[in-house]
């Protein structure tokens, strides 16, 4: 297996660097490993053996309140502090300098942490069963909000610590071009910033003086529309780290090299103007909203698909290029030349394989008239396990075979037991997806019991069993993985004095230094950012803002 290892660091991470991108690797991970025990217990559910009663004596009173730690704990927690953690080491790495304010960075982190606990004490006390979307009239216990206001802000300040860091080597190298991994990192740090400003108004505008007592009742369409601005470039933020790695890191990793810098370049700035002005997509059955805007949104969506469109197509060709300087050949035998004996290569292969799926899902979801037919059903976590479970995790899971050999000067643990988690994984996903988009449009809904309802009729029983064997397969093979990280993590096997993990940072074909100065300026992407976000979502905010009705009382589950 090819990990491979250098004598001569380009910039070693300090050690306190090392140490502190570690520690979000370890909550992180942690949070992977809790959230993902609902996991199977869900799957399971669905295929009649419904396993919850017997968690009641450790305080998990309902499937509601598992859900609600699946949700947060893998979707919210898991993801943010592994991308903070592994923008961290892409900006000190690509800019080859410490961070310019390590104190703000750390003082980001640990409100991360103190927000983690404040959100995770009510959820595990039952006092915020409100699912990872926490839609009003739901009500959470006040500590909840707070919680998750302290980790998005946290997170604002990590990155905050980046723009500084990256404002100082620019004043030092003039027209130099951002190296492209720290281009991405921040590009996907700023989508965020301007992202969250929508639950940012939410909680603090609309719930936190609703859940203290301050207002009687709550508007829920307008809540729903500030967490939407939030939600959709909520899965660009997922996505756009794994982006990292797949344009900048993997051709690396099979001795290739990325395609175009210029094109790996105009996708993160696609996604930052397009990410947040498409919102309604999640709201198609939302009353209120007018059929107009929906439509406007509906177009943007089909847009964003391009970036990924780009991707696609950038991705693929440095992997041909690598492939065929190993030897590869044919139109697609090539693909045997990929050192698929690489865990973390597979791991991340696998996890392009399963996206192409959660791409093409993502269209129908796109379609009004599809999305009539699939919203609120089982389709929905099916799409999202493609693409948050497996484009995302299973990306961040492979480059954690890299990172964490890097971070602790080990040597990976058992590359072949990491080969047959990441297996096991995608036959797992493969089976649960199927079933879940199947059974969905045969019109099971989404977040519900259904294993033992009686309403549920005979032909949904294969699919449903399948949701149970594939969730398990899942759970198995991702704790597989796990195992493989956190032995490497606390073994006491060093590499040889002198020797370690590099971070794998490809070159391009073309010569990064001639990329065209437009795919190297902030100012007008982030004007056109703010005209898309002003011209789709101004005109509804306005209307919403000035006949709010905050009529609905709350509603505990
Ligand atoms: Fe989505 C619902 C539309 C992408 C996540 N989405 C969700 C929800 C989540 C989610 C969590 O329009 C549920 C929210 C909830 O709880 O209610 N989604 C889209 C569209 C895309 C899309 C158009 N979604 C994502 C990504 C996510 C994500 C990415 C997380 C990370 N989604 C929707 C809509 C809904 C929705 C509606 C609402 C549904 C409803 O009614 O509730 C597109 O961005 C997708 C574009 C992707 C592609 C694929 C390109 C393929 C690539 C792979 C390359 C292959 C390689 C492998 C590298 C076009 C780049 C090569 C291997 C070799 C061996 C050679
Ligand atoms: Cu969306």
């Amino acid at each position: 297996m090819t990990i491979a290892t250098t004598t001569s660091p380009v910039y070693p991470l300090t050690k306190e660097d090392r140490r502190f991108v570690g520690l979000h690797l370890v909550i992180a991970f942690s949070a992977l490993v809790i959230g993902s025990l609902f996991g199977p217990l869900q799957a399971l559910e669905h295929a009649g053996l419904d396993l919850y009663p017997s968690l009641e004596r450790f305080g998990i009173q309902s499937y509601y309140q598992g859900l609600t730690l699946h949700g947060v704990l893998n979707a919210l927690i898991w993801t943010t502090f592994f991308i903070t953690g592994f923008l961290t080491l892409v900006v000190i790495r690509g800019l080859q300098r410490p961070l310019a304010l390590p104190w703000l960075n750390r003082l980001g982190f640990w409100m991360m942490v103190v927000g983690l606990v404040a959100a995770a004490i009510p959820i595990l006390l039952n006092k915020a069963t409100v699912l990872y979307t926490f839609y009003p009239p739901m009500e959470a216990n006040t500590w909840f909000y707070v919680g998750l206001t302290l980790v998005v802000v946290g997170s604002w300040i990590e990155g905050w610590g980046f723009y500084v860091t990256y404002w100082r080597w620019r004043k030092e190298h003039g027209t130099t071009r951002t190296p492209f991994i720290v281009l991405a990192a921040l590009i996907t740090m700023v989508l965020w910033q301007i992202a969250t400003l929508g639950v940012a108004a939410e909680i603090l505008g609309l719930l936190l003086p609703w859940s203290i007592g301050l207002a009687d009742g709550v508007d829920p369409l307008l809540s729903r529309t500030f967490f939407w601005f939030t939600g959709h470039p909520l899965v660009y933020f997922w996505l756009l780290p794994a982006y990292v790695s797949w344009y900048g890191m993997l051709p690396k990793q099979v001795d290739g090299k990325l395609f175009s810098n210029s094109l790996a370049r105009l996708a993160f700035w696609l996604f930052l103007i397009l990410s947040t002005p498409l919102g309604f997509h999640h709201q198609f059955v939302d009353p209120g909203i007018p059929s107009g805007w929906k439509y406007i949104h509906s177009i943007l969506t089909f847009s964003v698909f391009f970036p990924s469109l780009l991707t696609f197509f950038t991705v693929i060709a440095s992997l041909e290029y690598g492939a065929r300087k190993r030897g590869g050949t044919g139109r697609l035998a090539w693909i045997k030349a990929l050192p698929w004996k690489n865990p973390s290569v597979t791991a991340q292969l696998l996890a392009g394989i399963l996206f192409v799926f959660g791409g093409i899902g993502g269209l129908a979801n796109a379609s009004y008239n599809v999305n009539l037919v699939l919203h609120n059903t089982a389709w929905v976590p099916g799409h999202f396990h493609l693409t948050v479970g497996s484009a995302v995790t299973l990306s961040f899971v492979g480059i954690a075979f890299w990172l964490v050999p890097h971070l602790t000067r080990k040597p990976l643990w058992s590359p072949k037991t990491a080969l047959v988690g990441v297996w096991t994984y995608f036959v797992g996903m493969l089976i649960f997806s199927n079933a879940m988009h199947t059974v969905g449009l045969l019109g099971a809904p989404r977040r519900t019991t259904l294993g033992l309802a009686p309403y549920v009729p005979p032909e949904w029983t294969g699919h449903l069993w399948r949701v149970g064997f594939g969730g398990t397969l899942m759970w198995i093979g991702l704790m597989t993985a796990v195992v493989v990280v956190a032995v490497t993590a606390f073994r006491s096997t060093r590499l040889p004095e002198g020797e370690y993990v590099d971070v794998p940072v490809a070159e391009s074909i073309d010569d990064e230094q001639q990329v065209p100065v437009w795919l190297d300026r902030w100012m007008p992407w982030l004007v056109g950012a703010a005209v898309l976000i002003i011209l789709a979502y101004g005109p509804q905010l306005i209307d919403k803002i000035g006949g709010m009705a905050p009529t609905s009382p709350p509603f505990t589950p």
